[in-house]
């Protein structure tokens, strides 16, 4: 896949945690902007540089290229607070974002009780696991016009009565065990976290057009995945935003022929944080190899992540709703060593048939059972820079992922850091 002159999309085919942030700081260089559009701080993007980990949040991945301009589009939800802190870590490793950073006057803020009713929900029966930082809440306010944006920090005065209805809201619905900050405590803070910022705050919409009529390549960083996604994930088990193709434009304000190409990031096996369908998920031992060996465990909340094979009816779906160009696999170094490599290639129904059409509704992916298909193992493919050296057992394996999910690979990572991995033919 040729990404000659090309604005591109930089989209997780599977449940998250995929490696796009490995893949958007590769790529990043050749880009003059690089956009987040959707998600908060629900995001964990970890970066290796000289074996050395950064994980980033809400600012974008191309943070450690001084050539790349960020920018967090309108359809990100922003914890100031946390992005400070991401601020400060850079700054420490000597990545200074000033003068390359633009936050979107459009983009909400998630507030202290966006993260009390987040919180109060996962406590009770209708938990669906989520991180915890408030994003659904911050989104429904978005939806329910009760939202905080970011421009709104420019009128401090009326500050305390954009975010009286749905502070009150909240605070009705948790009752007297709510412990919240008062509002008067909640304007103090925000005005206060939220001062360094005021300068960063702008018409990015504006900025981005600017940049695509004057031929800046624009790199867009989607957050999740596509099978979280609130219209075409595993609904009610997704986060609250469009992740997949559709986001990027509502959440950057820019029209689809802005964009050249999209390439989707799947791991070469499969995880979930979480609750929800996931019929890939293997309790044995082999699932607890792939949690070791690929270090599942949540960037933003360090939870254990369910494994299993690569499901390639899943990825396929998310192949059709973006329109996928080329594929990323990511990871396949974590499955070296194994006796046999799983691919699934269907599901097995109740009634005995083999299906790949995914179920609509969550209810209907119970009884659904993994059609397996088994392939030799290898011995190693760990720091793998090109595709002629890749052990013919892998190349039997990636052969039939294309297969199956009918979209050619641009690019596979063997092992975490920067070098590791090879353009693929
Ligand atoms: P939320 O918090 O409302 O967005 O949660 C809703 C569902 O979306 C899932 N979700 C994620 N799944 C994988 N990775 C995510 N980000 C972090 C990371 C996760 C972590 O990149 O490592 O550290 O645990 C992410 N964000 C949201 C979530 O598990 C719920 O199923
Ligand atoms: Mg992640």
């Amino acid at each position: 896949m040729s990404l000659v002159r090309t604005n591109l999309a930089i989209l997780g085919l599977q449940w998250g945690d995929e490696g796009k942030g490995k893949v958007v700081d590769l790529l990043s260089p050749k880009f003059r902007q690089v956009v987040r559009f959707q998600g908060g701080n629900n995001a964990g993007h970890t970066v290796v540089v000289d074996g050395q980990s950064i994980a980033l949040h809400q600012v974008p991945s191309g943070a450690l290229h001084p050539g790349c301009f960020l920018v967090v589009g309108n359809g990100v939800v922003l914890n100031l607070e946390v992005f400070q802190q991401e601020l400060d870590r850079l700054q420490a490793r000597g990545f200074d974002l000033t003068g390359r950073l633009m936050l979107s006057d459009k983009a909400h803020i998630i507030l202290p009780h966006h993260i009390a009713l987040d919180l109060w929900r996962e406590g009770g029966a209708n938990k669906i696991g989520t991180t915890g930082r408030g994003i659904g809440p911050a989104y429904e306010a978005k939806a329910g016009r009760m939202g905080v944006r970011l421009g709104d920090l420019h009128h401090p005065e009326t500050l305390a009565d954009r975010i009286r209805p749905g502070y009150e809201e909240v605070r009705l619905r948790l009752g007297a065990g709510a412990e919240l900050p008062s509002l008067e405590r909640v304007v103090e803070s925000l005005l206060r976290i939220a001062e360094p910022f005021l300068p960063f705050i702008g018409d990015t919409q504006n900025h981005l057009v600017a940049a695509w009529e004057r031929g800046d390549r624009i790199l867009f960083e989607g957050a999740q995945a596509t099978l979280l996604d609130i219209d075409h994930g595993t609904y009610p088990f997704v986060t609250s935003s469009n992740c997949s193709l559709g986001g990027l434009f509502t959440g950057t304000g820019l029209p689809p022929k802005a964009l050249d190409k999209i390439l989707g990031i799947a791991k070469a096996y499969t995880t979930r944080v979480g609750s929800g369908p996931f019929p890939a998920e293997m309790h044995d031992a082999t699932g607890e190899h792939l949690r070791q060996a690929g270090r599942e465990f949540g960037t933003t909340t360090g939870r254990p992540r369910r494994c299993g094979w690569f499901d390639a009816p899943i990825t396929a779906h998310a192949c059709r709703t973006n329109g996928v160009d080329g594929l990323a696999i990511m990871k396949l170094d974590v499955l070296d060593g194994l006796d046999e490599v799983g691919l699934i290639v269907g599901y097995r129904t109740g009634e005995g048939t083999v299906t790949t059409k995914l179920p609509s509704c969550a209810a209907d992916w119970k009884g659904l059972k993994p059609e397996v298909k088994y392939f030799k193992g290898w011995a190693s493919t760990r720091g793998i820079t090109s595709h002629g050296k890749l052990p013919a057992e892998a190349h039997a394996y990636l052969e039939a992922l294309v297969e199956s999910v009918e979209v050619p690979i641009a690019y596979l990572s063997t092992g975490p850091d920067r070098a590791e991995g090879c353009i693929y033919p």
